[in-house]
């Protein structure tokens, strides 16, 4: 047990703080340890009640600016220690990393004072220089323990967890000062972090109920928003709590358990039953070509993707026959119709017309040019079958605009429809702005071929080991590669094996 003495700028009294291995509001030592330490930072304004908008963007009725702490360097430390001892005995870590901006000062107290080294995280990472993201000397393997000043998705911790994972350490643990109790220590679990937090939100609220500092509308204005914002999707998209190295990521077989579409779920299980993250594009130029395809080729791979509008011999049974093509041979069917229209208008482009996509494809995909809406009326048709949507998050083509904050709209758009969108097309999910998301979401990558290049049209390929390994993809779709090769057997069998050997080594 410590002491501590703290003195404050300003109207601040000194106070003494005593702060016990485990700091919980239980014990009455430290329960009043923790009401001194709200109560300061309600002092020092770094507790504000009004209407806020968050990073995730939801609004709130109490924001927590602890940023503030740098200008009351005892409460900085005070934080920092306290912090620290929060943690359980057992928790081991080599080096500790602050989620930046503002968690840095209190790690960098935390490692001065513990004698444990630092890493610092680039937020931008400079394209001169070393380029470095992880600043600091660390070796392969060791672990790192994140410090955070605050959590509600946990999406920044997240995106910090990723970058260390990123240069071959390892991440287990990360402690925070406050937990806003809304999803972050379950999406932190998702990415296998653990959540130790030195106090809850409601907590807070309640001390500063009890001291007279907040009046009881205003607790219980805070205390509906946290029962009505419970789970804050995190905001970003990515495979597996996956990094470019690959080094924390999920197996098919796990991420499978956390699918919340039957069809997601499908496609994670044929990934592993067949061992095959191969989807084959078959844009040949008739239907009675592609059913010849999918039978020679179905043994191979995971899922086949279709053009219906390009073949000319097209006839109601199309459908049926390829169904039954892909249930022999245990693969999926995604018509890569690309909506892009209102609502109302792809809920009748996706059950009627003469193609009757709904009825047959297990997977469609959209543009999300148009808003959420055209997610709720492919939905609205889609998922009592059971179907999937994949959102084109990113393109493969020269020139395209599906980038940067479009890309994160995409990511939102399917956290907030995590029951009907199973994933993205995406093209280099390890470097999204927002970071990694659920490890329920699967990417796809199109623009594959056995060597970097392109067409004359804008098309840019890269090799299956490039969009498995280093940009964290977890499907090739392969078009021309295979269908334009002497022998589309053998050129199938190839693209499997590559994509699955490159994903097994980001698995490791
Ligand atoms: O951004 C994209 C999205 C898709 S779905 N870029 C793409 O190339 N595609 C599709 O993938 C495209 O419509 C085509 O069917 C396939 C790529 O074919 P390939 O012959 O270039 O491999």
């Amino acid at each position: 047990m410590t002491d501590y003495a703290v003195m404050e700028p300003g109207s601040l009294k000194p106070i003494t703080i005593f702060c016990s291995s485990n700091m919980s509001p239980s014990s009455s030592s430290s329960s009043a340890a923790m009401e001194s330490l709200i109560l300061q930072l309600h002092e020092i304004s770094a507790v504000k009640f009004g209407n806020f908008k968050l990073k995730s963007g939801i609004s709130s009725p109490i924001y927590i600016d602890l940023r503030l702490i740098v200008s009351y360097p005892k409460l900085l430390t005070l934080i920092s220690n306290t912090i620290i001892s929060t943690l359980p005995s057992e928790t081991k870590f080599d080096l500790i990393c602050g989620v930046p901006y503002t968690a840095l000062p209190i790690a960098t107290v935390i490692s001065t004072t513990s004698n444990v080294p630092m890493l610092m995280r680039r937020k931008e990472i400079k394209d001169y220089g070393t380029s470095k993201a992880i600043e600091g000397v660390f070796e392969n393997d060791q672990l790192c323990l994140i410090v955070e000043d605050l959590v509600t998705s946990g999406t920044s911790v997240i995106e910090t967890a990723v970058q260390l994972r990123n240069v071959g350490l390892k991440v287990k643990d990360v402690v925070v000062l406050i937990d806003r109790e809304q999803g972050g220590r379950e999406n932190l679990m998702a990415n296998g972090i653990t959540l130790h937090s030195m106090v809850k939100l409601s907590d807070m609220v309640k001390v500063l109920r009890e001291k007279g500092k907040v009046s009881e509308d205003v607790e219980g204005m805070v205390f509906r928003f946290l029962e009505e914002n419970r789970n804050v999707a995190v905001v970003g998209p990515v495979s597996g709590g996956l990094s470019s190295g690959g080094k924390a990521r999920l197996s098919f077989g796990e991420r499978s358990k956390l699918a919340k579409n039957p069809t997601g779920k499908k496609l994670f299980d044929v990934m592993v039953e067949k061992e095959s993250n191969l989807c084959l594009s078959a844009d040949v130029s008739t239907a009675s070509e592609l059913l010849a395809l999918a039978e020679k080729i179905g043994p191979e791979i995971c899922m086949l993707k279709t053009h219906v509008d390009i073949l000319p011999d097209f006839t109601p049974d199309f459908g049926s026959k390829l169904r039954s093509i892909a249930d022999k041979h245990n693969f999926l069917i995604f018509e890569d119709r690309k909506f892009a229209d209102i609502g109302n208008t792809v809920t009748m482009q996706y059950e009627g017309g003469i193609f009757r996509i709904l009825e047959w494809a297990d997977i469609v995909n959209c543009h999300i040019i148009s808003g959420p809406g055209i997610v709720d009326g492919l939905k609205l048709k889609g998922l009592p079958r059971g179907r999937g949507l994949l959102l084109l998050a990113e393109m493969s083509s020269a020139g395209n605009f599906a980038k940067g904050d479009y890309t994160a709209a995409a990511a939102k758009i399917a956290e907030e429809n995590s029951d009907f969108v199973i994933g993205f097309i995406s093209v280099n999910p390890a470097s999204w702005p927002t970071g990694p998301s659920n490890p329920a979401f699967i990417h796809a990558t199109p623009g594959v071929q056995l060597v970097k290049g392109g067409d004359a049209l804008g098309q840019q390929y890269n090799t299956p080991n490039s969009v498995i390994c280093e940009r964290g993809s977890d499907i090739i779709i392969v078009g021309r590669g295979i269908i334009k090769a002497d022998n589309p057997v053998d050129a199938a069998r190839e693209y499997r094996a590559q994509g699955w050997n490159a994903y097994l080594a980001s698995c490791k």
